[in-house]
């Protein structure tokens, strides 16, 4: 049984955030493990959802712990598990649940379902796919960042299997050659669909294919928050101050189907069994509760509160309008007048 286990592990970092982001981290993870919760097992199964659903169960650390420090003007170009970075750019719940569900508040006016989701408002970057063709967009915009001498950075996230593809090495190279301010992030949940990591690449690790591309590459525990808060700061810190990209490789798992139509049954279950018990949110608990932050109690409190706010966004959601036959033809290309 192949389960990459960290030496990292049982290291913690030295430093930890201050304990209103450990807090925040906390809050965040819980609510993007209930809000797709409600949206794979209960709004899909009740025919409520348009088109597919992917979800990060399990991989909450990744998004939430590499986003939770960025700052308004930074760019995020989020994947198909990265929920956590939506809610941190301050996408509202209704508007995702919306989105999820077709109708015209959500974040496309109801154009798609949740594969192209974004809100340049907030620097959030649409994905064209799901596979890697968001990291030339990326090295895009830092490229944009550098040429106007902005000390802004973005993120880019993306799986393990988008890493085999021509597009993801194009953009990465483009990326290191121009030493632009990008932190490129791979959830790597091991399993690309119903492929896992050995038949998709020859390399161990992800983060080895760095090298051959001149960027430090690192390779961390993604169900452990603290570690990758401490790794994305450290590369975010490095991009922000003119040293080019770095990409951080977060081994994780992937807690349930490719998507909610898939029931894994390729997966052995004993993976499931292993990395449950690395489950990144009750470590976290666990470890906020160990230094006195918050109780079993508040905990559940948290939770509560979690559970009504999603059951406000979801009354409201449904309750928005479908869109008219004739808004299919707006936004779809820029009609406005550049500033
Ligand atoms: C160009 C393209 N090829 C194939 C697919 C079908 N597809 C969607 S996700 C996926 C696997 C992605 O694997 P990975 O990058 O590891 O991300 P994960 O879904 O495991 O998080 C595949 C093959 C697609 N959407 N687009």
């Amino acid at each position: 049984m192949k389960t990459n286990i960290l030496a990292r592990d049982t290291v913690p970092p030295i430093t930890l955030p201050p304990d209103k982001t450990l807090l925040d981290m906390l809050y965040y993870m819980k609510l993007t493990r209930e809000l797709e919760f409600r949206i794979e097992r209960k709004l899909y199964r009740q025919g409520k959802i348009v088109g597919g659903v992917y979800v990060g169960r399990g991989q909450e650390a990744i998004a939430v712990g590499s986003c939770i420090d960025l700052r308004q003007d930074d760019a995020v170009c989020p994947s198909h598990r990265d929920m956590g970075a939506f809610l941190i750019r301050g996408m509202t719940l209704r508007t995702i649940l919306a989105q999820y569900m077709g109708r015209k508040t959500g974040a496309t006016k109801g154009k798609d379902s949740n594969m192209h989701m974004g809100d340049l408002s907030k620097n959030l970057v649409a994905f064209v796919s799901m596979l890697g063709d968001n990291v030339p967009v990326a090295a895009g915009i830092g490229l944009s960042f550098k040429m106007r001498g902005q000390d802004r950075v973005a993120l880019c996230f993306f799986g393990d299997g988008a890493t085999s593809r021509g597009d993801w090495h194009e953009g990465i190279n483009m990326a290191s050659v121009f030493k632009v301010p990008v932190v490129f992030i791979c959830n790597n949940n091991q399993y690309a669909y119903s492929t896992p990591l050995e038949r998709q690449m020859a390399v161990e690790n992800v983060a080895d294919r760095a090298e051959a591309y001149g960027m430090p590459g690192e390779i961390i525990d993604g169900n452990d928050i603290v570690a990758v808060w401490d790794a994305a700061s450290r590369a975010i810190e490095r991009a922000r101050s003119g040293h080019g990209p770095a990409l951080i490789e977060c081994k994780t798992f992937r807690m349930t189907g490719h998507s909610a139509h898939d029931d894994a049954g390729y997966v052995p279950h004993e993976l499931f069994e292993f990395w449950k018990e690395r489950d990144p949110i009750h470590r976290f608990e666990q470890l906020l509760t160990d230094r006195g932050l918050t109780t079993p109690t508040a905990i559940e409190e948290l939770q509560q509160r979690i559970n009504f706010e999603i059951d406000e966004a979801i009354q409201a959601a449904e309750k928005d309008p479908l869109p008219e036959p004739a808004d299919c033809l707006r936004d779809v290309y820029f009609e406005g007048t550049e500033e």
